[in-house]
């Protein structure tokens, strides 16, 4: 579809652009369902299942090292967005926050609103995988997730939790909600893993 808002890739990225993706010319929202709105004063992630419990605060976060992030972006309704800039926490320093029970080996993502996703641990301890309160230098706004938001770059971006408050450490795979509705387990674009039986 290109056109208006969805263009070719350049030559010079088009090694950046995974098989059957559009460039997208701003950065458009995909939320299914009502948007949230959270301030960073109500908003907290609970971690529970397969690991201690424990609460934090939006203040929790920002006192976990603050790092800037430059990824692409990759949704399965095949727009893309090249180098997003994000600021926040990597999950390789969340995690050394928090307490796994030996028999983890997937993590259920919760959100505000009530949307969930699905990652193996693997997936989701990946060094460049991070939490973002910040895009293009401005608060994270609300429709794009805000206060927080998980990023994973290297799978389709619904696996990066918009308004995410939970964290549910499990010892086998559960399906999320566009899982459980036909999209892939796993979500690599490069794979184009879209749609499960693919
Ligand atoms: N909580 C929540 N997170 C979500 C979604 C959603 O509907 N609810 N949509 C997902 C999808 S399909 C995509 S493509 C990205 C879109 O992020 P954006 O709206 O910031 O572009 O968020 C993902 N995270
Ligand atoms: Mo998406």
């Amino acid at each position: 579809m290109p056109g208006k808002f969805f263009n070719k890739p350049d030559l010079e990225n088009a090694d950046r652009v995974p098989p059957g993706q559009y460039l997208a010319s701003g950065f458009p929202v995909l939320t299914y369902g009502e948007t949230p709105q959270v301030t960073k004063e109500e908003w907290q992630l609970k971690v529970w299942g397969k690991a201690s419990e424990k609460r934090f605060k939006f203040a929790d976060f920002m006192d976990l090292p603050q790092q800037e992030f430059t990824k692409d972006f990759h949704c399965v309704t095949r727009w893309s967005k090249l180098d997003v800039k994000w600021t926040g926490i990597k999950v390789t320093d969340f995690l050394k926050s928090i307490e796994l029970d030996p028999s983890a080996t997937h993590v259920m993502q919760h959100c505000y609103g009530g949307y969930t996703t699905n990652l193996t641990l693997e997936e989701f301890a990946r060094d460049d995988n991070f939490f973002a309160h910040t895009l293009f230098g401005e608060p994270l706004s609300a429709e794009h997730g805000g206060p927080m938001r998980l990023v994973v770059p290297h799978l389709y971006a619904w696996k990066s939790s918009k308004w995410i408050n939970g964290l549910e450490f499990l010892d086998r795979e559960e399906l999320g909600f566009w899982e459980r509705n036909g999209y892939h387990r796993r979500g690599e674009p490069w794979a184009e893993e879209r749609y499960s039986g693919s």
